[in-house]
């Protein structure tokens, strides 16, 4: 469950966070395939509940009231056209699965698709569930569990959500059902959410019953489905992520954590040479890595102060160093714009999702942030995929916020985190040419956009990031030259 099934040399998948079905095809068809991402995390694709009086926030969706594939990202048809259409240029889909619980008790309750439910009788008829298929005596999760009582954090309800018991028969057979239909669709694994809400033992159960990936979507026969985890664990807990590894990948979310400290100056970035488990995160295959999610972008979920778009030199380092460092498999968020931390995506006035725009830059519009598309972001991706399997070498540091490295023989790059510049004449590695810093510019034909790097016999070029240049790294690959 440990395997991405990736397209032959991807390696990063985006989470396009309350995109609808039909946009991710086109833009898997006219930037993600083309620009060699491996894979995205869709918003869960199930029936919710509708939240108007909330004004329809973004975690509406974090309310299943059935297993139909209908939601304001669209319908079941739209889903298989999506995953037919991005499989077919070699990006997988990866659904973010609710089996922790169902809706929360509100006075409205209509689904996304018309489906109702009673939620004093915790009687959910669209898939069906009724009181026997959920935890009982009822209770809710205390701050205070996550430290003393794991029985209670996986029993009792998350935020007043109704806990499902992943241990009966029935629960289990719905969550399996809806599981193996969206792989029949020919999506390449899920995101688990609220794992740590659920006994490790039941989980097994569940994946073990899942059917191969779909080899008429391009996967190859006995793949098993790329399963990461949603577990919050920054040490401490009662519940560690420990308990989870030999099933399936965990998100790691020290990862995040660390890299936004030392990118803001709370540690220096010499401090990296020994970046992975030395620091005390999961093993490399193990871990699902990012710097911020949907929850810890806007305050839910894990704490921390975590870097985002809205830092964008300080986030373009961090999501750098991520793409650029072999550890873990990354997953690149892509958000909308927000400042009330529980508004919902753009919309029109009956709720309905807006499309992102496609500026002439190729940046988005309407309210989207399209991280995935800033020049920065999207040719580390590019500089990843050519890196490969290789390993860190030639770590060069001055002793504070300065440092480089190669990786193999197929790339270098270097980052300036000091208030001075950098001008060093550096290893890259890297065969003697002219090479295109995939940062400040674009390679058009025989021309670069922006800085220039000449490597010489030995390798040695003279590398050059003034503190205060628009960006803080300069990276140069194989494939690139001038
Ligand atoms: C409210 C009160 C409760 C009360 C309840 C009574 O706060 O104290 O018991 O009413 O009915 C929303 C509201 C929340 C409300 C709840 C129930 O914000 O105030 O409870 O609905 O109706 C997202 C949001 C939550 C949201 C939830 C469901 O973050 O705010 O709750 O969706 O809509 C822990 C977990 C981790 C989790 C993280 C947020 O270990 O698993 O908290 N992360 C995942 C997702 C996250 C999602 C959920 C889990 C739940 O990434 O996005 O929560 O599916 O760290
Ligand atoms: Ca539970």
């Amino acid at each position: 469950y440990k395997n991405p099934h990736y397209a032959s040399g991807r390696t990063t998948m985006v989470h396009l966070f309350e995109w609808k079905w039909d946009d991710i095809a086109a833009e898997c068809e006219r930037f993600l395939g083309p620009r060699g991402f491996g894979g995205i995390q869709i918003s869960p694709p199930n029936e919710n509940l509708v939240i108007w009086s909330r004004n329809r926030p973004w975690w509406e969706r974090y309310q299943p009231i059935s297993y139909r594939l209908v939601t304001r990202s669209g319908n079941e048809q739209q889903f298989a056209n999506m995953v037919r259409r991005c499989n077919n240029v070699g990006v997988r889909i990866y659904v973010d699965a609710i089996i922790n619980h169902m809706t929360g008790t509100w006075n409205e309750n209509v689904g996304t698709g018309g489906s109702t439910a009673d939620f004093g009788n915790w009687h959910y008829p669209s898939v069906p569930y009724g009181r026997n298929d959920f935890n009982w005596p009822q209770c809710v999760i205390s701050g205070n569990d996550y430290n003393c009582c794991p029985d209670r954090v996986r029993n009792c309800e998350l935020s007043g959500l109704k806990d499902l018991n992943q241990g009966s028969a029935h629960v289990r057979n719905m969550i399996v059902n809806y599981m193996n239909h969206l792989i029949g669709l020919g999506v390449a694994g899920f995101r688990i959410d609220a794992a740590k809400h659920m006994w490790p033992g039941d989980l097994r159960a569940i994946y073990d019953r899942l059917h191969n990936l779909n080899t008429n979507h391009g996967f190859p026969s006995g793949a098993r489905p790329y399963i990461y985890q949603e577990v919050i664990d920054l040490g401490g807990e009662a519940i560690s992520r420990n308990e989870y590894t030999s099933l399936a990948a965990v998100t790691e979310f020290r990862f995040g954590l660390e890299l936004s400290r030392a990118f803001q100056g709370g540690n220096q970035l010499r401090w990296l040479s020994n970046w992975g488990p030395n620091w005390g995160l999961l093993a490399s295959d193990d871990a699902l890595t990012f710097i911020d999610n949907h929850d810890n972008q806007r305050g839910h979920g894990a704490g921390g102060n975590i870097l985002t778009y809205k830092s964008s030199k300080r986030y373009k380092g961090a999501i750098a160093f991520m793409l650029a460092h072999p550890y873990g498999k990354p997953q690149l968020m892509s958000s909308f714009d927000f400042w009330d931390t529980e508004a919902g995506p753009p919309m029109d006035r009956n709720g309905n999702i807006i499309s992102p725009s496609i500026n002439s830059d190729g940046t988005c519009g309407n309210g989207w942030i399209c991280e995935h598309r800033w020049r920065q972001i999207y040719q580390m991706v590019a500089f990843r995929n050519v890196a490969g399997n290789t390993g860190v070498n030639n770590w060069w540091d001055n002793g504070s916020n300065q440092i480089a490295f190669c990786r193999g023989q197929q790339a270098f790059i270097a980052f300036n985190n000091d208030n001075w510049d950098l001008n060093q004449n550096l290893n890259t590695c890297l065969p003697a040419g002219t090479y295109c810093d995939v940062i400040s510019g674009v390679k058009e034909g025989n021309r670069c956009t922006g800085k220039t790097v000449t490597v010489g016999n030995n390798g040695v070029a003279n590398i050059s990031i003034r503190a205060n240049d628009y960006d803080m790294i300069l990276a140069i690959h194989r494939g690139n030259e001038v």
